[in-house]
């Protein structure tokens, strides 16, 4: 066992408030014993941001009274909600995404939420309301301890790379989508405009000072590679990120809460649920621009429409 996950493992937050459960041994806590509904005041929101930042996602069961206004209460104890750049806003709601069956498919790579913009954001909140009987989990993977995992010699060129990211990236679910064909609608409205920002491929967390591989599928390349470089490249690097030691998976039951800190993970849905329904909505919450090791920070290209 490394000295990471024996840290993590033996650091059951005895300080904290909450009652705090990790999940796995790199990254996930269940926080239990909490209504996000009723028991959100300033002491309990800095403990969960702190458990956050610790754990890097938390689970919360059974939030079943939680609703849209509640869901949306719960980004805004964590900073200022944020809209998604192209996708339309659940009806009655001020921010919140609805991804249904066909949306999870389109999840199901390894992604950082919406890494096309510079400052993209720095947490998402996901709250179950149709789940399958069976399948449609949801993954998520530790940027940070992958970073730490690279061998020397890979740490150096991680850390001298950038890379350019665009929501018009390579899409292509993982397993097809069963319950019809309509993967150009769902593109076309993702890419209704297209965004491209150039990243660091190592970012410095701005509270927790840990550095992170940044990646995931909006990647498009890294500056001064081609794209069959690039995608060896790529895979070599998301490869340290996504072996199943640097891993949770959350099998959902209706009225769950995740919370993710989206400037040190990557996450992925699991498209193993056929045609039956699966509903979920989540709110975002604006990050700052991202800085890698030497300061130098993210940037927007152009955005242009197709
Ligand atoms: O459907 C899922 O499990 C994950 C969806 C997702 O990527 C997100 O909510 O950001
Ligand atoms: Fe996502």
């Amino acid at each position: 066992m490394n000295a990471i996950t024996a840290d993590f493992i033996n650091h059951r937050d005895a300080s904290s408030a909450l009652t705090i459960v990790p999940v796995a041994g790199r990254i996930g806590a269940e926080i239990r014993d909490i209504s996000l509904a009723r028991d959100l005041n300033p002491a309990t929101q800095s403990a969960i941001r702190a458990a956050l930042i610790r754990h890097k996602v938390i689970f919360f069961r059974g939030q079943t009274d939680l609703g849209d206004v509640g869901h949306e209460a719960v980004a805004e104890g964590l900073g200022a909600p944020v809209k998604h750049p192209t996708v339309p806003i659940v009806a009655g709601s001020r921010f919140l995404l609805e991804l249904s069956a066909r949306e999870g498919y389109g999840a199901s790579s390894w992604h950082t939420d919406v890494t096309f913009v510079p400052d993209y954001p720095q947490a998402s909140i996901l709250r179950a309301l149709v789940v399958p009987e069976a399948g449609g989990d949801t993954m998520w993977a530790n940027t940070v301890t992958a970073y730490a995992d690279l061998p020397v010699s890979l740490k150096q060129l991680a850390d001298s790379l950038r890379a350019v990211h665009c929501n018009a990236y390579d899409y292509e679910p993982s397993v097809p989508y069963p319950g019809g064909d309509d993967s150009a609608r769902f593109r076309d409205i993702f890419v209704s405009k297209i965004y491209q920002a150039e990243h660091p491929v190592v970012r410095v967390h701005p509270e927790s000072g840990e550095k992170s591989l940044l990646l995931g599928h909006f990647l498009k390349h890294f500056v001064g590679l081609g794209l069959a470089d690039s995608r060896r490249l790529y895979a070599l690097f998301q490869e340290y990120i996504t072996r199943p030691e640097n891993t949770v998976r959350w099998r959902w039951q209706v009225g769950d809460v995740a919370i993710w800190d989206n400037r040190a993970t990557q996450h992925r849905a699991v498209a193993d649920f056929g045609t039956q329904k699966r509903t979920l909505r989540r709110a975002t919450v604006a990050g700052d621009i991202a800085v890698g090791i030497n300061g130098e920070k993210s940037k927007a290209l152009e955005s242009t429409n197709p």
